[in-house]
């Protein structure tokens, strides 16, 4: 072999070597710039983060951590897992980050496993008032394993019911109560739930997949400073690569590192661990922040602009990059919204509001969320255009050519991957 050295992502090599797969990942990017992507918990990385998931850092075997590990050579992949280690600890203001959870599931089957033994009492937030499956589902390792407590938010205002939170805690006593959620649209006040487990002599983790990065940004109160464990997920507002994290107390750390590995998980994903570096480093830069704070302004106004237009959402509005949409006064199914809206060129995805009648699969409502388009340079201005497209789409699907042209229209000034990052 001669020739200059290989460095990264050369797509023109997989056209050549493999074009059925390379056209796949053609079709794909296809498919996110031919709609709008309102899925709350998706986002674009930027190429840096994408040449570092596609490095050759994919075929070292890593099993420990830097310094300790179980196989030679590690001496350069080392450097790539200090190097996040130490920048999410700056970012966040933490003790300790363990970077290695393939996922936000994984990280937080790590930090159960750290805190407490099977057949424990753990409290979290039922997943169909917005929790998450990890939160103790029935279905889900975190319901079999455990005895978990579900609270949930109010009937009337839809907010989680701190009374119950704390009433739950003092008559169960749980050995963990976890807060955090994936479809809850509002600030969680972290300091009573510090409070109620203070009470209880209960851990307290904080799952933040979802906020993150507008944690990260200083656009909403961080949880750092009062849970024991904060777990989160890097591909969400944080625009990092598919992944998982935790952060936790100094006190926590060997037990939170030896759940990672070696009780859940074998070799960490090295190129996932240096491109989630490329991330909290992008992520400490000051246009990081803004972009934050554009994020809970978009997702204001399309919150806004969908209530202006008889779109109930979940709460009365939102402090975060999401909102949940109710559409029982529509009499269209989440089902059957998210699949208007998909024919319209808007993807978003179905969910349960608080109290729903419909299953899962159906649904009485719709998530949106503003990562993907904030990230695509899309300001207030035109997320109450999205705002009116959604309500366009949703109500009259007969109309998805003509919400389809200004879908295609906004999207010409604002495709992803074309713009600076
Ligand atoms: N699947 C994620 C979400 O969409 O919120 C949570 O894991």
């Amino acid at each position: 072999m001669g020739g200059e050295p290989y460095y990264g992502p050369d797509f023109g090599l997989l056209q050549r070597q493999d074009p059925e797969l390379a056209e796949v990942l053609l079709d794909e990017l296809e498919r996110v710039r031919g709609g709008i992507q309102l899925i709350a918990s998706e986002n674009f990385t930027s190429p840096a983060v994408l040449a570092a998931l596609g490095s050759t850092l994919t075929n070292k075997y890593a099993e420990g951590y830097p310094g300790r590990r179980y196989y030679g050579g590690c001496e350069v992949v080392d450097r790539a897992e200090r190097l996040a280690i130490e920048r999410a600890r700056k970012l966040f203001g933490a003790e300790h980050a363990n970077v290695q959870p393939h996922s936000g599931a994984s990280a937080n089957l790590a930090a159960y496993a750290a805190l407490l033994q099977p057949g424990d009492t753990m409290l979290a937030m039922a997943l169909s008032h917005g929790g998450h499956l990890t939160h103790g589902s029935k279905v889900n390792f975190s319901g079999r394993w455990f005895d978990v407590v579900s609270y949930g938010v109010r009937r009337d205002t839809e907010l989680i019911d701190y009374d119950e939170v704390r009433d739950l805690a003092l008559r169960h006593q749980p050995k963990l109560i976890v807060c955090g959620a994936t479809a809850y649209p509002r600030l969680i006040d972290f300091s009573v739930f510090r409070g109620i487990a203070d009470e209880v002599g209960a851990w307290l983790m904080a799952d933040v997949a979802h906020p993150i990065g507008l944690m990260a940004g200083g656009a909403i109160p961080s949880a750092v400073p009062y849970a024991d464990v904060v777990t989160f997920t890097t591909h969400k507002a944080l625009r990092g690569p598919r992944g998982g994290a935790i952060l936790c107390t100094d006190e926590l750390a060997g037990k939170i590192d030896r759940a990672v590995f070696p009780f859940i998980q074998g070799g960490p994903l090295m190129h996932v661990v240096a491109a989630k570096a490329v991330a909290f480093a992008e992520a400490m830069r000051p246009e990081f922040a803004g972009y934050a704070r554009q994020v809970v302004a978009n997702a204001r106004a399309l919150t806004e602009e969908l209530a202006g237009q008889g779109m109930r959402p979940v709460s009365g509005g939102t402090d975060t990059h999401l909102a949940l949409i109710d559409l029982r006064d529509l009499n269209v199914s989440g089902a059957e919204a998210e699949r208007r809206c998909a024919a319209a060129g808007i993807t978003l995805n179905r969910n349960v509001i608080p109290y729903d009648p419909e299953p899962p699969s159906i649904t009485s409502g719709i998530r949106v969320g503003t990562p993907c388009v904030t990230t695509q340079g899309m300001g207030p201005q035109e997320l109450k255009e999205v705002g009116t497209l959604v309500t366009r789409a949703v109500r009259h699907p007969a109309g998805a050519g003509e919400v389809r042209e200004r879908v295609s229209a906004l999207l010409a000034i604002h495709q992803p991957y074309l713009s600076e990052y």
